[in-house]
């Protein structure tokens, strides 16, 4: 775990968080690369909600997008790859009061950490799970990843990746017990913070795929879409990401969905032109595993052992 710049166990006076009360140390990433943005929203957010930094916990696994915790002044945890949601539930499971925020990379969640995907969505844990999905593993340096479109380029595929790509969302959404899943793009900030606070409002696991520019091995796949916000298609409901007239602006293309209605969203998963953004899906009442990993959790160590001793006198002979 990450040290905090500040005991503020000592403070007993109201406290208000600048900015740089959640910066951590200077981002490595490359110029350019759309996790920047990432973390100037989760900055931007926790600053905004004054989210006391130490309740606040960053997960990840491994991969460019999981040095994310490094650049929080939080508490934080840079875990193994494909084992950021694992650790993440660790933590909820035992301190449902920190506020928990998962960096996970498209190799890290759809490959390696594919399993625990599936798990973690029916586990349906309070916590917001952003999936950067530059479509290639970057930090090891060009590899084809399971969201890398078929024919695309890479050390591992130097003739096109042979298979048509997962899509992330496609897939959330027909696992069991889902209850939050978005798109949102990293060159808009807009749109980005306001899907990241709607995510973090909702009461179980945000799934947010955010795509994500890696200007050194993919950056011209989200190019045309960067240029040209007619190759998007902006959802807009009372429930879902608020437009305000900046983005109302920018969008052409808007169709009104209603986040209850996983039917719809399932289609919507499905459409690549224009590519939809905001809240496909949303419902409030999944059952969360903290709501019964937390039973008994306040209970003293007398009454724990009282417990005991009364589930071993049933076996007496
Ligand atoms: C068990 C294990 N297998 C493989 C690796 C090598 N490895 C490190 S990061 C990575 C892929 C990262 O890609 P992605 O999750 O998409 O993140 P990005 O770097 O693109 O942000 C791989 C294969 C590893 N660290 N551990």
């Amino acid at each position: 775990m990450f040290g905090l710049k500040t005991d503020w166990a000592m403070d007993v006076s109201p406290r208000y968080f600048t900015l740089e009360d959640y910066e951590g140390g200077v981002a490595r990433w490359c110029p350019g690369c759309g996790d920047h943005a990432v973390l100037s929203a989760v900055h931007r957010i926790l600053r905004d909600q004054q989210l006391p930094p130490e309740k606040v916990v960053a997960v990840s696994g491994i991969g460019c997008s999981s040095r994310f915790p490094h650049y929080l002044s939080t508490f934080g945890f840079h875990g193994l790859h494909g084992r950021a949601l694992p650790v993440a539930e660790g933590i909820k499971a035992r301190r449902p009061d920190l506020d928990v925020w998962v960096a996970t990379g498209d190799g890290d969640c759809v490959s390696i950490g594919a399993g625990h995907w599936v798990h973690a969505i029916r586990y349906n844990m309070d916590m917001v799970v952003m999936l950067f999905d530059n479509n290639v593993y970057g930090l090891t340096k060009k590899q084809t990843s399971p969201t890398s479109p078929k024919g695309l380029k890479t050390n591992t595929h130097p003739r096109g990746a042979w298979l048509p790509p997962v899509n992330p969302l496609q897939a959330t959404l027909g696992f069991t017990n889902v209850s939050f899943v978005a798109r949102t793009v990293d060159w808009n900030p807009l749109h980005l913070y306001a899907t990241l606070v709607e995510a973090h409002k909702h009461k179980g696991l945000s799934f947010v795929q955010i795509l994500q520019r890696c200007p050194q091995y993919t950056g011209f796949i989200y190019e045309e879409l960067q240029n040209d916000p007619d190759g998007l298609l902006l959802l807009t409901h009372e429930n879902g990401v608020p437009v305000d007239p900046a983005l109302d602006r920018m969008y052409k293309n808007k169709l009104e969905h209603d986040p209850s209605d996983i039917h719809r969203a399932r289609e919507l998963a499905d459409q690549h032109s224009p590519i939809p953004i905001g809240i496909f899906y949303r419902n409030e009442d999944r059952p969360r595993y903290e709501e019964f990993s937390t039973q008994g959790m306040d209970m003293t160590v007398e009454e724990k052992l009282a417990g005991l001793e009364a589930e071993l006198d049933k076996f007496a002979i």
